[in-house]
């Protein structure tokens, strides 16, 4: 299975400078020659690599990136400034395509690799250099070149930093559409989830990371009950697992026992994947009467020093906690100013 992010964007180089048509006036020089200077060349744009970014969200928001004009050329000889290039910077792991002819231009692989996809256009020549010794008051003069114009399309395959594991109807589908716009089914008996959705989770400093929920797991789902366990390789490059588990009343189960049996499960698909960081989460808070259940789920993970933390998707209460949680641990710190 794959998951697809994708872009479409209009990049522009700039525009070579226009060549000048000037000739030389100065007191005691009678007819001086030519003297219109060339254009500058056009920026060019360039796609970057970056690890600082996981997800191609920030061009829904900018879909157009210009780089900046050659400057005309004047007269005495001076040439026009080149225009300033751009880098655009994209996720590691962005393939570029050509929108319009659908050809693929680039796997963007390595953090740093550098991509020039619209060269900026040539400045034209100014009358200067039209000058011949036959040819002594040249009037000819070039406009600057077009820099290239394309339409691009972006595509990422999108790795999950997070993933969401829990019992069938823990509420997985249900946070993973408050915190994402991610809009997977939900309804109140198991397995509704049958493949795993991923949500992009926006911080609002555009910062952003990726969870993935994934269908319930059941006691013995490694010997393939319920639906099994083969779909837990999609969270396997994961950093962190959120466990949910749910307190109220209605699962029927004991809290702390399900966190136990899904554990089980986790370390029989592979034990680096139970070793992962993971998050403890008391959910559907709001249907939890019985206190002495969310608190035994509680100091359960304190003794094994997880981080705890309780929710309710139905009145959103420790939502935001939670998922600036999961942030803090999946996200590199913001660079100090
Ligand atoms: N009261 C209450 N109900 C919730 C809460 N979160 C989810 N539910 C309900 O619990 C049921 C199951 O929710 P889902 O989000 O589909 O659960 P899931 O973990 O994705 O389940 P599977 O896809 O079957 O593994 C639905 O009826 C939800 O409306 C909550 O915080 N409070
Ligand atoms: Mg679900």
């Amino acid at each position: 299975m794959q998951f697809l992010d994708e872009a479409r964007i209009l990049v522009k180089a700039g525009d070579g400078g226009n060549g000048c048509l000037a000739f030389r006036r100065e007191k005691y020089v009678p007819r001086g020659g030519p003297s219109g200077g060339d254009g500058g060349r056009g920026g060019d744009v360039y796609l970057v690599a970056s690890d600082q970014q996981n997800t191609l969200l920030q061009f829904s928001y900018n879909p157009e990136h210009r780089a900046e004009r050659g400057r005309h050329g004047e007269g005495s000889n001076k040439t026009g400034a080149d225009g300033h290039s751009i880098d655009i910077e994209v996720p590691v792991g962005t393939v570029v395509y050509d929108d319009l002819t659908g050809e693929r231009l680039v796997d963007l692989a390595e953090p740093g690799q550098r991509y020039l996809v619209a060269r900026g256009g040539r400045g034209g020549r100014g009358n200067a250099r039209f000058a011949t010794s036959t040819h002594q008051a040249p009037t000819e003069h070039e406009p600057g070149r077009a820099g290239d114009e394309r339409r691009l399309r972006l595509e990422l395959k999108l790795l999950a930093d997070v993933g969401l594991v829990g019992f069938p109807n823990a509420g997985k589908s249900t946070l993973i559409s408050r915190i994402s716009a991610a809009r997977p089914k939900i309804a109140d008996y198991p397995f509704t989830t049958l493949e795993p959705n991923l949500g992009v989770v926006k911080l609002p400093d555009f910062r952003s990371f990726v969870v993935a929920d994934i269908p319930g797991l059941i006691e013995g789902a490694h010997l393939g009950a319920g639906l099994g366990i083969q779909f837990l390789r999609h969270i396997e490059r994961t950093r962190l697992l959120v466990h949910l588990v749910d307190v109220s009343e209605a699962s029927g189960r004991d809290p702390v026992h399900d966190f136990q049996a899904i554990m089980t499960e986790l370390a029989s698909f592979s034990q680096e994947l139970a070793d992962k960081p993971m998050l403890v989460v008391a959910s559907k808070l709001d249907a939890a009467q019985d206190e002495t259940r969310i608190a035994a789920l509680r100091d359960f993970a304190a003794q094994r020093d997880l981080p705890y933390y309780a929710i309710s998707s139905v009145t959103g209460e420790g939502i935001e906690a939670l998922k600036f949680a999961m942030a803090e641990r999946v996200l590199s710190p913001v660079a100090a100013e």
